[in-house]
């Protein structure tokens, strides 16, 4: 159904393209309204406009806290102009009828991005905004209404193609625009009260910005989209694509692992603030890492993950803790992958993966901060689970040596080591590292002591494929995500070459997992942590 657009309200924070559309409107016939600012904006520049206390009869008061919360507007966005008992209404108190409604809301997100104080958020808080553009869009079966400046460009082009009315269709889906934008303002506002209160999941509301429609989800017959959260955390939803295919749904999730993962080896940006890290690269497959090295050079680096499980490699992502040189990107284009993530890459690293046009080139300023707190969220069947993402990190002074045997400097590297990849596998996770690189990762298994045993054969499949004289495993430090229960899954390790071992500790069996290490000369280190991942 066609609706005439007689008369528009407009009261915009985001000024930018105000003039230019009130214009367009001003062009097609459309008598403008408008509140403080955005009147003196539209009649600054000669065109006719109202201010909105002429129809309210009332000042804007309080700071501008109080200008269009009356009747007057409200009953001009909310009048069903086919009852007739909504029109003697308007008619009795003589109230005009408001056809398009132009908002953006106060910059409340900005606000917060900005830093801006306590004070000066909550002034952001937009109480008239949200109430206006929720009654219009409620009336959308007569009331248009924009909550940003490309929704102006879509109405005047419907009026253009629609002899000067707006198409049911259009109104339908500005309504629905607009429901998900105050949805996500009000949630921006719930989770800034909750970071006061120090970042407790229990005020928490989803918000989320829609950045790409997807193909499709995990499997073709899933629909599916990508949104931002309006957070600055730096990742795959703040990368710039600098060629290749679109993401899908599994490359996201994937490169998020495995970037998330890079970004516990630090930062080598000689550019940003702490920024010596060693090169850090992770291969992932399946949100899994499939080998993790560091190393002097990124291109050793590269090699020493590759060479964990160069099979589960075939078809991955991955991603690096810093800029991308030509080296190094030569080294990954000699392997199918999908994703490439990284803080910046050498021009001639780019020009060279030109020459792939499938590969996804993802480059993105920063690595997040592994440390900093966020939150995880998932469904069940009628919920939402919600909690901080896993960002605990256990300090040198708190590692507990156990064993009567210490573990060496180089052991303990290694330890550290797996110990950080350990965080980004899926439970049950076995993690074995030797020299800077993982020599086999067994993930996501019901029994610790499978994870151990595939881990090994990993390592065994890779001693085969590399032509060694034994596999990596020889002499390596493992890390489990979670104690042993039982001796079992730490003799596992053993067995495949561990000669020292990293986990929580807290089992009610510690003496017994305590002593068969002993027993085999293990040196092995507590935590006091663990780190499921499911
Ligand atoms: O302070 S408010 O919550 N109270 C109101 O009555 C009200 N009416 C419109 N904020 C209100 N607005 C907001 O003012 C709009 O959402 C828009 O963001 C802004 C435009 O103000 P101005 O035209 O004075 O620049």
């Amino acid at each position: 159904r066609f609706s005439p657009v007689k008369r528009a309200l407009i009261s915009v924070s985001d000024k930018s393209r105000l003039i230019d559309q009130a214009k367009a409107l001003h062009e097609r016939g459309v008598k403008l309204v408008s509140t403080g600012g955005t009147h003196r904006a539209i009649s600054d520049a000669g065109i006719p406009v109202k201010d909105v206390s002429e129809l309210t009869k009332f000042p804007e008061m309080m700071d501008g806290r109080v200008k269009t919360l009356h009747p007057m507007v409200h009953g001009g966005l909310l009048g069903d102009r086919d009852l007739s008992s909504h029109k003697d209404a308007m008619h009795a108190h003589g109230i005009l009828s408001i056809d398009l409604l132009v908002v953006n809301l106060y910059p409340f997100e900005a606000a917060v991005a900005g830093g801006g104080s306590y004070e000066m958020c909550v002034e952001n808080i937009d109480i008239g905004g949200p109430a206006m553009i929720r009654a219009a869009a409620k009336n959308h079966a007569h009331v248009a209404v924009c909550t940003d400046a490309d929704d102006v460009d879509a109405v005047l082009a419907d009026m253009d193609a629609n002899g000067g009315q707006t198409s049911g269709a259009l109104r339908q889906t500005l309504a629905a625009k607009t429901y998900a934008r105050s949805a996500n303002y009000d949630a921006a506002i719930a989770n800034w009260f909750a970071d006061q209160l120090g970042d407790v999941p229990t005020y928490r509301a989803q918000s989320g910005t829609l950045r790409q429609t997807l193909r499709y989800g995990e499997n073709p017959h899933q629909t599916a989209a990508f949104y931002t959260d309006g957070s600055d955390r730096p990742g795959v939803a703040t990368a710039t694509q600098l060629q290749g295919k679109e993401l899908s749904y599994n490359n996201i999730n994937d490169t998020d692992a495995a970037y998330e993962l890079v970004a516990e080896f630090g930062r080598n940006c000689s550019t940003l603030p702490g920024g010596g890290a060693k090169p850090a690269v992770a291969i992932i497959k399946h949100a899994n890492p499939c080998g993790v090295a560091v190393a002097d050079d990124f291109v050793t680096a590269y090699k020493n993950a590759l060479a964990c499980d160069p099979v589960s490699a075939f078809g991955g992502i991955v991603a690096l803790n810093g800029r991308l040189d030509k080296a190094t990107a030569a080294e990954i284009l000699k392997v199918f992958t999908e994703v490439v993530i990284a803080p910046s890459a050498d021009d001639d690293a780019i020009a060279l993966f030109s020459k792939k046009k499938n590969i996804r080139l993802l480059i993105v300023g920063d690595l997040p901060n592994p440390n900093a707190p966020s939150l995880t969220q998932r469904n069940v069947a009628g919920g939402i689970l919600v909690q901080d993402r896993d960002n605990g990190a256990v300090a040198d002074d708190d590692l507990k040596v156990v064993t009567k045997r210490a573990p060496t400097e180089t052991e303990m590297a290694d330890l550290r080591m797996a110990w950080k990849v350990a965080k980004h596998v899926k439970s049950n996770a076995i993690i074995y590292v030797k020299d800077g690189a993982t020599a086999g990762i067994g993930a996501g298994q019901m029994s610790r002591i499978d994870s151990a045993r595939i881990a090994a054969r990993k390592a065994e499949d890779a001693q085969k494929s590399a032509g060694w004289d034994a596999p990596k495993t020889q002499g390596c430090a493992c890390a489990s995500d979670a104690f042993f229960p039982f001796a079992d899954g730490m003799l596992a390790a053993a067995s495949a070459g561990a000669t020292c071992v990293i986990q929580p500790g807290g089992s009610i069996r510690d003496d017994e997992v305590i002593a068969a290490a002993d027993e085999q000369g293990l040196a092995m280190v507590f935590t006091g942590m663990r780190h499921f991942r499911h």
